[in-house]
């Protein structure tokens, strides 16, 4: 079939909109229709050249949400008219990684999604004969995608596509990584590094489960407003304080974060993070996504003395079975999502919102089709 969707043809060139060849489900894989994509910093960073796994031409995309069209043989847990997410981080609960119950990163079919290809090694999509690179499994630029039914969620009917995509990616990263992976308890002092589309989500998650102070680091003063709205308590502009942004944090939180998380994607903050953390305890979440080449340094030291340094992908949710649930707590108030989707426009504008990313003006865009 014919579907309608952004190319990436090459690093850093605006995304075309193509008409672009798919071709339909084989065994274990569905055809969604895309409603509505919300843009993440990381399909900006792979569009950068930034991604050492980035390849073109493809098409980006992986917040988005829709409806199953049609499935392949052997689809069992969907069917044509169910509501979905797309889930760049599967569940196909056999896996050891699955099985393990100590992480969500399925392993299934990460290497042929990191190949921007199906599970089978080839793509569905093409134009001109010409294969087109399918993105972190998802491809979510697009009116129409292919997944394996291992990478969808069902989610309830009555949720709004433009809203839930964001589920897709960053409120589930924000939250989850709240409950999930640091699991946060009532009472701790949490620190925030980057108050964009994912650490407005942390902030609403630390509030939610009862966090003491929520402190809020970003250098743009813009998005202060919203995330004192979402929970935060305390906002610090690092080129505003005198001296040095750890020792000011550890006075601030009296000893030092109980959790930080580092929302940017930059290794000297990631450092930060870790080092404004509470002697003996304080455990420091990496979220962001460096360039390649880019490493984190600290004293050993740090680690000696009881921080903890730990990552989180997709925060930590097993999508099948968790992002029903954000999808649960959203429909019944508990989190907002319709503040942090600032701009909503058509498909063809997407590289409006990439402009608007980068200007830090947007918190979340979505794409509608
Ligand atoms: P965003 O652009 O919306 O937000 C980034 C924020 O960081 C902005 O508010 C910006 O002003 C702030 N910032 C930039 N440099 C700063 C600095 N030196 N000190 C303090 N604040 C600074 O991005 P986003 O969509 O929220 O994504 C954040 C990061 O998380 C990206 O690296 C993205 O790739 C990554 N990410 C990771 C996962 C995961 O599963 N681990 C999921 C989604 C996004
Ligand atoms: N391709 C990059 C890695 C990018 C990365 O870390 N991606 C996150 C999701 S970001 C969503 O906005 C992730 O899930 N990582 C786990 C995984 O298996 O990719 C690189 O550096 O190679
Ligand atoms: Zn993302």
């Amino acid at each position: 079939m014919q579907v309608k969707a952004a190319v990436a043809y090459s690093v850093v060139q605006p995304l075309s909109i193509e008409t672009v060849e798919l071709e339909g489900p084989q065994a274990g894989e569905v055809l969604v229709e895309i409603k509505a994509s919300g843009v993440c910093h990381t399909d900006a960073y792979t569009l950068s050249g930034a991604d050492p796994e980035g390849l073109f031409p493809a098409i980006l995309g992986h917040e988005g949400a829709g409806v199953v069209v049609e499935v392949g043989a052997d689809v069992k847990s969907v069917k044509p008219g169910d509501h979905v997410i797309p889930l760049y981080t599967p569940e196909c609960r056999e896996c050891e990684y699955c099985l393990s119950f100590k992480t969500n990163l399925c392993q299934a079919i990460r290497a042929t999604q990191g190949r921007g290809l199906m599970p089978n090694g080839t793509s569905r999509f093409s134009i001109g004969g010409k294969m087109i690179h399918h993105y972190m499994g998802t491809s979510t630029f697009a009116n129409y995608t292919v997944l394996p039914e291992i990478a969808v969620a069902k989610i309830r009917e009555d949720a709004p596509f433009d809203k839930v995509c964001y589920i897709g990616c960053g409120v589930t990263t924000g939250i989850g990584a709240v409950i999930y992976t640091a699991k946060v308890e009532a009472g701790a002092n949490v620190v925030i590094f980057g108050l964009g589309g994912i650490g407005l989500n942390i902030i609403q998650a630390a509030k939610m489960v009862g966090a003491n102070m929520i402190v809020g680091v970003d250098i743009n003063p813009k998005k202060r407003a919203l995330a004192e709205k979402l929970g935060m308590t305390h906002f610090v502009n690092p080129h505003e304080i005198e001296g040095d942004l750890v020792p000011y944090l550890i006075d601030l939180t009296k000893g030092g974060a109980d959790y930080s998380f580092e929302c940017i994607g930059n290794v000297n903050v990631m450092r930060q993070a870790l080092e404004c953390c509470h002697k003996g305890w304080g455990v420091s979440v990496i979220i962001g996504v460096a360039d390649a080449g880019q490493e984190i340094r600290t004293r050993p030291f740090q680690l000696v003395t009881g921080r903890v340094w730990k990552g989180s992908a997709f925060g930590s949710a097993r999508g099948r079975t968790d992002v029903p649930k954000i999808v649960d707590l959203y429909m019944t108030g508990k989190i907002n999502i319709d503040d942090l989707i600032t701009h909503v426009m058509p498909i063809e504008q997407i590289n409006h919102a990439f402009d608007l990313m980068h200007t830090g003006e947007s918190i979340r865009s979505v794409v509608t089709f």
